[in-house]
């Protein structure tokens, strides 16, 4: 299997770090996306990255998409539990996770574009989305290890991501003053080797 993502791109990471955990074998393929065609064109109508490409050369995206099949084909390291009722509870918290990123990813484009023609309302509503993700995260989490049953799984590779990335691309949003129990959250995450490995260049 081959990997299409970027050095930093967090999809791409938390894709990376499942890999990892599961210590699954696969190429590494990094493309910049600031090239008109750039590789993952090639396998994804949308241009967008990650793309995991199969042995026989299909490509699967989204990133959600592809860390459900990657637990599936191996049993190492389960990330998502086999009840329906507590996998969908997995899939929604990687879905608010991603749904942050989206958000923050959103912003710091909307800041590259000229001054005059940023949106301060666009910004505002994303940031709105940031907020409002991390109070209900931190609730989510309340003192407890980790967000599902005390097991660390799939929830949890995906709200480190986001909080990683929060920290990387928006530091003036200081989130963990106001939510210690996230930032040891994800300290405790950041010792594991599939993060140390896939740390943002
Ligand atoms: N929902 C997608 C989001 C992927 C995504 O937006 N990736 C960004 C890089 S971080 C990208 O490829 N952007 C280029 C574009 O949108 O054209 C996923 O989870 O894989």
């Amino acid at each position: 299997m081959k990997l299409i993502t970027t050095p930093n791109s967090p999809y791409g990471r938390k894709v990376r770090i499942v890999l990892a955990e599961k210590r699954i074998d696969y190429e590494l393929l990094l493309t910049d996306l600031s090239q008109p065609d750039h590789l993952a064109v090639a396998h994804n109508p949308l241009g967008k990255v990650p793309v995991l490409l199969l042995d026989d050369g299909k490509p699967v995206y989204d990133s959600s998409v592809i860390v459900d099949y990657l637990d599936h084909i191996s049993p190492v390291s389960r990330l998502l539990p086999d009840s329906p009722r507590q996998a969908v509870s997995v899939k929604r918290r990687e879905a608010l996770a991603d749904g942050i990123v989206d958000a923050i990813v959103a912003i710091a484009l909307e800041r590259r574009r000229p001054e005059a023609q940023q949106s301060a309302d666009w910004i505002s509503k994303q940031r709105n989305k940031i907020d409002r993700g991390i109070i209900a995260l931190a609730e989510d989490l309340g003192d407890k290890k980790y967000l599902i049953n005390d097991n660390y799984g799939l929830a949890d590779i995906a709200s480190g991501v986001m909080l990683a990335y929060l920290r990387f691309r928006l530091p003036e949003i200081v989130w963990q003053d106001e939510h210690p129990a996230l930032d040891h959250y994800l300290q405790r995450l950041e010792e594991r080797a599939s993060f140390q490995e896939t740390r943002p260049a």
